[in-house]
């Protein structure tokens, strides 16, 4: 088995412009690989630290060199002529070598990108497809077919991800009612861009917010959803179909001294949980994300029991990829699925150890991107590997967005029949036929 030569970490930009930590590995056998970690925006409390310079006379305080400095000394020195195929055990010294409860010494960022490159090396060395390597790492019997994951496409951009006047952080289309992947993605390119032109027709401008969604000042949030149904409709698809809506409400941001603040009127939580079931009973809408604030457990109990039943209810900022967070929501039965972000947890392992514990209380997850992206392509893989059935990651336009559904049409051609689509399963209890 190879084993850990040496790592190389740096600075480079992610898709907002700011800097972020890129680490290559090399093996001593001369296999090298690099992974690169995302940063959120809209970013729950209790997520890992996401360690930054404050230096304020470089990239106005947000350079990560102490992060790269921490990769370069103290973690390369402890795994150096470790094996590379220990990803378990690597990624327990990481965490150990720590010692804080939310990474902030060494960085989850520094961690991550150290952890994410280990595994790209083992799979290179074991020459097997990253999906796959995911798939072992998990223990996936053998032969079980792969899972292509339905795209959350995210087409319409609000919240602090755009400059317009949405509360909605985001609102996407998901194309469930196809057989492929690769069909399913190309009708949500023709909706997203038969939107631009219906928005275009309307004067409205077709700028793109973080994360590659068109993001006009609308009349109302509703309103957002009424137009992609439009484009959906002249698109030649069936809205409650062929295509659903999911929300991602990101209200932690929206909710300030116990309101919900929509449309600059304050909400109390039985108005916000009425407004939320307003729209499933107006929408096909099959997944609402962070619709309750994250302190609000009172409120996430409420809108569990008034709409879990009928939509997915993903816990992002509630959960934040935390194994113990997931734990306590599954104990008081607080919504139905989990957001899953490598960066929220800072290693691969705690990542799919969530993952394992939101399967076994049949709560769906959902591999997502983070709204500063850079090119790389893990998640489409891990999304793959995992067969959660699901992915979030953005619009279908700007590259750091399409390199992950690009990523995913090369697995799906690479392993042609030998592989499903969506998993009807997350979705069925949801649907009424
Ligand atoms: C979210 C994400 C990704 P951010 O809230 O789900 O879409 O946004 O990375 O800004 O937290
Ligand atoms: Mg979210």
């Amino acid at each position: 088995m190879s084993k850990i030569h040496t790592l190389t970490a740096y600075e480079i930009l992610d898709s907002r412009g700011n800097p972020t930590i890129e680490t290559e590995i090399q093996l001593v056998s001369g296999i090298r690989s690099r992974a690169s970690v995302p940063s959120g925006a809209s970013t729950g409390s209790f997520e890992v630290v996401e360690l930054r310079d404050a230096d304020p006379n470089r990239y106005h305080g947000k350079g990560v060199l102490k992060a790269v400095q921490h990769v370069n000394t103290i973690i390369k020195e402890s795994v150096i002529g470790k094996r590379v195929d220990e990803q378990l055990l690597l990624d327990a010294l990481m965490v150990q070598l720590d010692a804080s409860s939310n990474k902030a010494n060494l960085g989850g960022n520094a961690i991550l990108s150290v952890s994410l490159a280990i595994a790209r090396a083992a799979a290179l060395h074991y020459q097997q497809p990253l999906y796959q390597y995911f798939s072992d790492l998990i223990s996936y019997k053998s032969g079980e077919k792969f899972v292509m994951p339905v795209p959350m496409i995210n087409i319409v951009n609000g919240g602090v991800h755009a400059d317009n006047n949405l509360d909605i952080q985001e609102f996407m289309i998901l194309p469930i009612g196809f057989s492929s992947f690769r069909e399913a993605l190309r009708a949500g390119v023709e909706i997203f861009h038969t939107l631009k032109g219906y928005f275009k027709q309307n004067g409205l401008h077709t700028n793109v917010g973080d994360e590659g969604g068109l993001a006009p000042d609308l009349a109302s949030n509703e309103k957002a959803i009424e137009c992609i149904l439009e484009a959906t409709l002249r698109a030649g698809y069936t809205p409650g179909k062929d295509v659903f809506i999911g929300l991602d409400v990101a209200s932690s941001e929206l909710y300030k001294n116990s309101s919900y603040w929509l449309e600059h009127k304050a909400l109390n939580r039985d108005e916000w949980v009425g407004y939320l079931e307003h729209l499933v009973n107006q929408y096909p809408i099959i997944s609402i994300e962070d619709g309750m604030a994250e302190s609000d457990y009172a409120g996430w109990l409420q809108l569990t029991q008034q709409l879990g039943k009928r939509v997915q209810l993903v816990g992002d900022d509630l959960f934040v990829t935390n194994s113990r967070l997931l734990q306590e929501g599954i104990d008081k039965q607080l919504a139905n699925a989990m957001l899953v972000k490598l960066n929220q947890i800072g290693t691969l392992t705690e990542t799919l150890e969530a993952i394992a514990l939101a399967k076994n209380a049949n709560y769906a997850a959902i591999i997502s991107h983070r709204s500063g992206e850079t090119e790389d392509t893990i998640i489409a893989d891990l999304a793959v590997g995992t067969r959660v059935g699901q992915i979030k990651t953005g619009s279908v336009c700007r590259t750091d967005r399409v390199a992950k559904y690009n990523r995913l049409l090369r697995i799906e051609s690479e392993l042609n029949d030998n592989v499903l689509y969506g998993d009807r399963g997350v979705f069925s209890k949801f649907l009424v036929s």
